[in-house]
């Protein structure tokens, strides 16, 4: 899996691409690139963005300067690239990230391109001809799309084999497929008491089949609870 990310500030992602998980990605053959649109333009004083049309705060970046760094990256016109490529761009209106959505990035063989808008965000028309999908992390506006882009870099290339240390850590997991989209059920590990405070009997018992029967009942308990456990618990 190769994940090229388009942003203008690559060096944020200098601290991502140092971390565990990333370079065990790394070491199975998976890549995170970065390609910054300010060395491929040709535009005056290399500028990427521009004041909107029509007046308003902010900048926006240009689509000519996209198209550029595009068809700098992959040789192809980019409208063509989207028709066999994902290429996403990452604004808090686009369609919200959760396990599916990660699982279905995570399966194209080929790879996934994001483009990280900043000021205002995109010019409409690299959206409208350069993009397959238009990703947000959470309805809440940040001040650019990197940190978004290292939330969906994380999200998928743990999905990936190789990435994890154990090979099952990804599958039965929160809103995983293996456990119906449910949050994950509760882990406990040493010391077995504290201040009173006891590991379930079940869990100490070594019956398997207790044990899973038990793990899917607090995790659909979960479910159920939803997002109630992050106010009251
Ligand atoms: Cl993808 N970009 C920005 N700028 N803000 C966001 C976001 C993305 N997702 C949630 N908020």
């Amino acid at each position: 899996m190769e994940i090229d990310v388009l942003t203008l500030f690559p060096e944020w992602f200098g601290w991502f691409d140092e971390q565990r998980h990333v370079r065990n990605a790394a070491e199975a053959g998976h890549r995170v690139r970065t390609f910054n649109p300010r060395d491929y333009t040709t535009t005056t004083a290399r500028q990427v963005d521009d004041t909107p049309y029509g007046g308003g705060a902010g900048m926006v970046l240009r689509v000519d300067v996209m198209e550029q760094a595009l068809r700098g990256v992959y040789a192809e016109d980019p409208v063509d690239l989207r028709t066999h490529r994902r290429v996403i761009a990452l604004t808090p209106g686009g369609r919200v990230l959760d396990d599916a959505y990660v699982d279905e990035l995570a399966a194209e063989e080929e790879g996934i391109t994001l483009l990280c808008g900043r000021y205002e965000g995109f010019d409409e028309r690299i959206v409208q001809h350069f993009c397959s999908d238009t990703l947000s992390i959470g309805r809440y506006v940040l001040a650019g799309g990197e940190l978004a882009a290292m939330v969906v870099c994380d999200a998928v290339l743990r999905k990936l084999p190789g990435t994890l240390g154990h090979a099952d850590s990804a599958v039965e997991e929160s809103f995983s497929v293996a456990l119906d989209g449910d949050p994950e059920y509760p882990h406990y590990t040493r010391p077995a008491e504290h201040r009173g405070w006891k590991v379930p009997d079940v869990l100490l018992s070594g019956h398997h089949a207790e044990i899973d029967g038990w793990r899917r009942a607090r995790s659909r308990e979960r479910g159920d609870a939803g997002s109630r456990l992050g106010r009251d618990g």
